[in-house]
């Protein structure tokens, strides 16, 4: 098969650059149809690598060379080959000047990787591999210069031409067209070049860092999105402080430029100076975007922001380092969000959504560690692994160290390795320095797949007051490791007594209690800790804040959850025993509807619920979280072979009977919590609006046409997106009359506004209605639906396997059908976004004989394709 080719690289091959790239000059000739880009590149030869001659092997893909000048002259034709995918020049000098002039074609370029056109501008993807889709280049994070690049363009049709760094000229042309000149001096490897041309305006801000230097913001949108990036643009201001007063870290150029483009292949992209984003993390006004959008651009906002140090002023040596940017980076951002918002509630959904996509990855034949040994194709390791288990990984380092010393070391970091492209050894060998620490066995983390499990025992001694903790740690095989050594990681914890008091902590050997809270250290498979001075048996609160990214199997008992859940001073446990407790029931239904039993939900259940909606003191927010059961694909893991009927129904019960029997609860707890007109993102009733929401939605479950009524009102009153979104959701999902009309007069509002239509495809695609995958097939064919765009692909396709797991996972494999189908349209258009939709795939083994006989279809099929890209080809080979 052709897909032989693809080719496997490893990480144990790497080798230092044979050549260095000092400065590079680019020159851009810009049009849609036919870009001319002419690079000079100084060159000299890299030392490091010996003394012996080498070729000059660069990087090139869908390129047309025009012409090839070393030192000024032409070169011959028998110096040098142009191959599918690299220009070599077989002799060259030691130090000299090479010269390309090269064609592209951004108005065909369907991948969103390289200059492309995104309606009417023209606009960059360089990493992980783009720069060599724009001109022929050592395409690697380890060769790092000074760019200094020339635009010129139509002056109607791009009136603004932007590039990273300083603008330093810019002047009139012949022939209505104009240029611009750009200089970033700071080095940076190629994954960090930018071009924006385009009609745009811009919103602007002026921000003065720590030490007084003054910096210009600007957020540049299409004429008709002006009014929706104030947001942003405050955002980007807290950032700034926020690294300031955390890390110390001051931004480095006089201007700041963000640029919201409605076609990108990912969340947004931090080129130096000029980051490119995805027009959903940008723009928003009340009306149009929801309190979770809201939330989610200043996570993003963030996110690239602090990229400037972690990740452009320090990149990485190569892409297996990936981590040492991303995880860290993710980790910053969820600091940020949680210094902005409410700590407790970020850190609940942060570990929300690692365990039910990362543990997923985790645990399958897609599973690599945070350094991957191994990649075919780079873009499939912007993965969960890479950036929410990497910045897990940076967490642990935070706790063993503690705040101060962790501090420490990321400013030994920065004192170390600024404008150096490093390996993550470097990154956790200035942590170690600083802490006086030991990290050897830690960076296991980073080597090793796979979620651990943490395996709890205790005794109790009434006899001399003592009690010990038994942890046993094992991790199960993954793809090439078949056997894992033990991981060194920090378990915070505290001991609780019956009424919920929190206990002094001795432990034996060590003398005086020292506080109610511990880290313990694990280093070994199995260790144990006696506590002594205890008067009765404590009931044990583990794994606090969630501080290793583990499985925690200890036998709690209903009392113990109860306790937990009610008493302990850790608002992440006080949560996650209610989800204990909410597993236990679901799973337990799930059993019942296997066997063909009465199924009933607990009494003990509905009255930890009544206790929740009682409890007034219960910050929302935290409150929004505790009502929330579990998600399908979370309860999906949970199964040896996964049943999303029996999973579904059981979570609908639950859902419908907390709807019937608390209705009076719920629609008290609503009333207090009812929308206040006008709303504001950042009135501080974020908390409040998702309580409502959780509220109508449990009444809707419970059926009713008064519930209907509710939700029509609340849609027909709402000033807002999170109400609307709200109100409108339940009724996508309800077999009434009203669902249609309410569905049809939201997309008669809102026709024309991307970001929300994109909404309205979601909320059909995750209906779990029967007729669901009827409506999705008909979606398909909306004059709406381009398959061109990756968010609204990501709305349909993504959300309908990746979301609607009851639906997807139809028996008659029509779900299956129609992603396969899909997958192959996209390979030949973006191969980038078609290998995300295969992640549904990949579970195949997780489901019984017919569902996975119908998957494994489905990825034969997609691997039988004739030119299937190197993205799709390496996770469905890896899948099956
Ligand atoms: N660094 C980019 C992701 C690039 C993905 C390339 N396939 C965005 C981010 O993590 O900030
Ligand atoms: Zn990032």
């Amino acid at each position: 098969m052709s897909q032989c080719r693809h080719q496997t690289i490893h990480q144990k091959d790497y080798t230092v650059p044979d050549y260095l790239v000092e400065t590079v000059e680019l020159e851009f000739d810009l049009d849609p149809g036919e870009t001319r880009v002419v690079s000079r590149l100084s060159f000299i030869c890299n030392h490091e690598r010996g003394a012996s001659p080498r070729p000059l092997v660069l990087d090139g893909e869908e390129l047309t060379l025009l012409s090839l000048k070393l030192d000024g002259a032409e070169l011959a034709p028998e110096r040098y080959r142009v191959e599918e995918e690299s220009l070599v020049i077989d002799a060259p000098p030691e130090r000299f000047v090479l010269e390309v002039t090269t064609k592209i074609n951004p108005a065909t370029n369907t991948a969103l990787s390289g200059l492309y056109a995104s309606g009417p501008m023209l606009c960059t993807q360089c990493e992980a591999e783009g720069f060599r889709r724009i001109t022929y280049f050592l395409d690697r994070p380890d060769v790092m210069a000074v760019y200094t690049v020339t635009l010129r363009g139509d002056k109607a049709a791009c009136p603004v031409l932007l590039s990273n760094g300083n603008l330093v000229e810019k002047g009139e042309l012949p022939d209505g067209r104009h240029y611009a000149v750009w200089h970033d001096p700071f080095k940076k490897p190629s994954y960090l070049f930018a071009v924006v041309a385009g009609d745009l305006v811009h919103i602007s801000d002026r921000f003065t860092t720590m030490s007084g230097r003054e910096v210009t913001l600007e957020i540049y949108v299409e004429e008709r999105n002006r009014d929706k990036c104030e947001h942003a643009l405050l955002s980007l201001a807290n950032a700034m402080r926020w690294d300031e007063e955390k890390f110390g870290r001051e931004y480095d150029l006089d201007v700041y430029m963000v640029v919201a483009v409605d076609d990108f292949n990912m969340g947004a992209m931090e080129n130096k100076g000029l980051n490119v984003f995805n027009s959903r993390y940008v723009l928003a006004s009340p009306e149009s975007a929801t309190d979770d959008d809201y939330q989610a651009i200043e996570e993003v906002i963030g996110h690239e922001y602090f990229h400037n140090w972690t990740g452009n002023r320090i990149t990485c040596r190569d892409w297996f380092q990936l981590s040492l940017k991303e995880g860290l980076t993710i980790f910053r951002d969820q600091e940020f969000s949680a210094d902005m918002q409410s700590r407790p509630v970020k850190r609940i959904a942060d570990v929300k959504s690692l365990r039910s996509a990362q543990f997923a990855e985790d645990a399958g034949p897609l599973a690599h560690p945070v350094r991957p040994e191994s990649y075919v194709e780079i873009n499939n390791f912007y993965s969960m692994t890479v950036y929410h288990k990497g910045g897990e990984v940076i967490r642990m380092i935070e706790t063993l160290l503690g705040r101060e010393g962790f501090r420490k070391g990321m400013d030994l970091y920065f004192e170390r390795h600024d404008g150096q492209a490093v390996r993550v050894d470097e990154f956790v060998q200035a942590m170690a320095d600083a802490g006086g620490r030991d990290l050897s066995q830690f960076m296991l983390w980073y080597d090793q797949a796979g979620t651990p499990v943490l395996t709890v025992t205790d005794a109790w001694d009434a006899g001399s007051g003592s009690y010990t903790l038994t942890v046993k740690q094992s991790c199960p095989p993954t793809p090439g490791q078949p056997e894992k050594k033990p991981f060194h990681m920090p378990l915070v914890m505290g001991l609780l007594d019956r009424e919920g008091n929190e206990l002094p902590l001795a432990l034996a050997g060590e003398g005086a209690p020292s506080g109610t809270q511990r880290v313990l250290e694990l280093t070994r498979e199995t260790e144990s800790f006696v506590f002594t001075g205890l008067s009765s048996r404590p009931v044990p609160s583990l794994n606090r804040n969630f501080s290793a990214p583990v499985k925690l199997d200890y036998p709690y008992s209903d009392d113990d959850l109860t306790l937990l859940m009610t008493r302990d001073s850790d608002p992440f446990v006080r949560w996650e025993a209610g989800q204990v407790q909410a597993l236990k029931q679901i799973m337990g239904l799930v059993a019942d509807f296997q066997a063909g039993r009465d199924a009933r939900v607990s009494e003990s259940f509905i009255e930890s619920f009544r206790r929740l909606l009682d409890d007034d003191r219960q910050d929302r927010a935290f409150l929004a979280e505790a009502l929330t059961l579990p998600g399908e694909s979370y309860l999906a893991e949970q199964m040896e072979v996964i049943d999303p009927s029996a999973i579904h129904a059981a979570r609908e019960l639950v859902r419908a009977t907390v709807g019937e029997r608390l209705s009076a609860e719920l629609l008290r707890v609503r009333q207090k919590c009812a929308p206040a007109a006008p709303y504001r993102p950042d009135d501080g009733l974020s908390g409040c609006r998702r309580v409502n929401t959780i509220c109508l939605s449990y009444l809707m479950a419970a059926g009713g046409q008064d519930a209907i009524d509710m939700n029509m009102a609340q849609l027909r009153r709402s000033d807002n997106m999170t109400d609307t979104l709200g109100a409108l959701a339940p009724l996508a999902g309800c077999a009434c009359p009203e669902r249609d009309e309410a569905l049809g007069l939201f997309y008669d509002k809102w026709r024309g506004d991307r970001g929300v239509i994109d909404k309205w495809f979601s909320l059909q695609a995750t209906s779990r209605l029967p007729d669901t995958m009827d409506r999705v097939l008909a979606l398909l064919e909306h004059p709406d639906f381009d398959i061109r765009n990756p968010n609204r692909v990501r709305s349909l396709v993504g959300a309908f396997s990746q979301a609607n797991q009851v639906r997807f996972h139809d028996a008659s494999g029509r779900g299956y059908r129609f992603l396969g189908d899909q997958i192959l349209r996209l390979n030949a258009i973006n191969p980038q976004i078609a290998a995300r939709m295969l992640t549904p795939f990949s579970r195949w083994r997780r489901f019984d004989a017919a569902r996975q006989e119908l998957m494994k279809k489905e990825l034969e099929r997609i691997l039988a394709e004739p030119g299937l890209a190197r993205d799709v080809y390496e996770l469905a080979e890896k899948s099956l």
